[in-house]
């Protein structure tokens, strides 16, 4: 279902990383910072804040070349941890205007906001306590586009940045549209701009008004996209939100005999926690809660809960904080009947974070996942971190 004219909103927080250090840290504040790699060193520019841009410094420019565009710029190291707690409160915000929101990337999203009017007003009505609601609770400021469809919405984000709305209508597409470079429309890389250029074309105008069979000679069917492009009519498919996200994530066994013994247990949690884990992963999430629950003999019934510092797929996190909270319980002598566990407080995993190991550690399990995949679940087991293999076989559990 398409959304009605302009309702689709394209949020975009300006200069985000930089925007989180200046808030958490309010002696940066007004001033030049670069978030990246140490100076001195090869790395380069992740963001800069507005305040550095104006000597030149932009993202991906060895860190050293903004060094001297900008010396008196204060370099600050990423820190992933704290961008990506930020993003997970600011889905929940977008959330809160209408489950129609498209995360895609760690500080943008489309919402559809076709449905809210009656309840939140207008689409700029809506853009502005937003951007207020975002600025009370973060303390950064974000950009808005305002369109028809998620390319216009997008384009309009960037017309007034930073702070700004901006709004291009169905009939901005014959207007202002027209003025932008080819670059700006998406999916307009570096690559089909040459390209373009070597036909004459610049401008978004000069796209509009080429010849089909110009285009058509020289991208093939590509050309129709383009044309498209031109019209503001490409991403023009729906909102595209997640399903309501489960709570929490799974898996229980039934012992065929009561046990006290912790090999055969710390075992059993292993392979539960794999489990559990490989369907998140599946799901595209990232659980912060662990909780772990056991049955005796008796029938009581005990479980115990740990966060964990971050967001993790990882089944070697989850497994090892599952691990310590069963070597904490006293079994005071008792035979336990159930082991479960299972991974809560479920965030999508929209984005890969690329500074500490948050998401690193899923590497391998990725790698297991495939290998599953194509070969069956049996193909691979784990070992219990650095644990040995149980010395006894596994016992058969009963799921329940
Ligand atoms: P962007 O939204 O592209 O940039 P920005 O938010 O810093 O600035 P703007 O005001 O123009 O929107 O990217 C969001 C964050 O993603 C950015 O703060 C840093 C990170 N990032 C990188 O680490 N490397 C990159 O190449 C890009 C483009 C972004
Ligand atoms: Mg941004």
């Amino acid at each position: 279902m398409f959304a009605s004219a302009s309702s689709i909103l394209h949020v975009d927080m300006d200069a985000f990383f930089a925007s989180v250090e200046q808030a958490r840290r309010p002696e940066l504040r007004g001033r030049p910072v670069v978030v990246g790699g140490p100076p001195g060193t090869r790395s380069v520019v992740a963001t800069a804040s507005y305040e550095a841009r104006a000597f030149g410094v932009r993202t991906a420019m060895p860190v050293a070349r903004a060094q001297r565009l900008c010396p008196q710029a204060v370099f600050v190291p990423g820190d992933m941890k704290a961008y990506g707690a930020v993003h997970e409160r600011l889905v929940e915000t977008w959330r809160e205007f209408t489950d129609r929101v498209q995360v895609v990337s760690i500080d943008e999203a489309y919402l559809d906001v076709s449905g809210c009017r009656r309840l939140f007003g207008p689409p700029r009505t809506i853009a502005c306590r937003i951007q207020e609601l975002v600025y009370d609770r973060e303390g950064i400021t974000c950009s808005i586009g305002i369109g028809s469809g998620k390319l216009l919405a997008r384009l309009a984000s960037e017309l007034d940045k930073p702070a700004g709305i901006g709004e291009l209508t169905d009939a901005d597409v014959h207007g202002r549209l027209r003025e932008l470079p080819v670059r700006d429309l998406l999916g307009v890389g570096e690559v089909m701009e040459e390209r373009l250029a070597a036909l004459g074309i610049t401008t978004v105008a000069l796209l509009q008004d080429a010849p089909l069979p110009l285009l058509t000679a020289a991208f093939g069917r590509g050309a129709y996209a383009l044309k498209h492009l031109a019209f503001g009519r490409s991403l023009a498919s729906p909102v595209r939100s997640r399903r309501p996200l489960p709570k929490s994530l799974g898996k229980e066994v039934t012992f065929e005999e009561d046990t006290a013994d912790r090999d055969r247990l710390d075992a059993t949690l292993l392979r539960l926690v794999d489990h559990a884990m490989t369907r998140l992963r599946r799901k595209g999430l990232a659980a912060r809660t662990v909780t772990l629950k056991l049955r005796y003999s008796t029938f009581h019934t005990i479980s115990r809960r740990a966060t964990l510092p971050y967001a993790t797929a990882a089944t070697a996190l989850v497994y090892r904080t599952a691990a310590a909270l069963l070597h904490d319980v006293d079994l005071g002598g008792r035979l336990v009947r159930l082991l479960g566990v299972s991974a809560g407080d479920l965030h999508a995993k929209s984005f890969q974070l690329t500074f500490d190991d948050g998401w690193k550690d899923t590497s391998l399990d990725e790698a297991v996942d495939l290998v599953r995949a194509k070969y069956g679940t049996r193909s691979i087991g784990r070992a219990a971190g650095a644990l040995a293999p149980p010395a006894r076989p596994l016992p058969t559990t009963t799921l329940t």
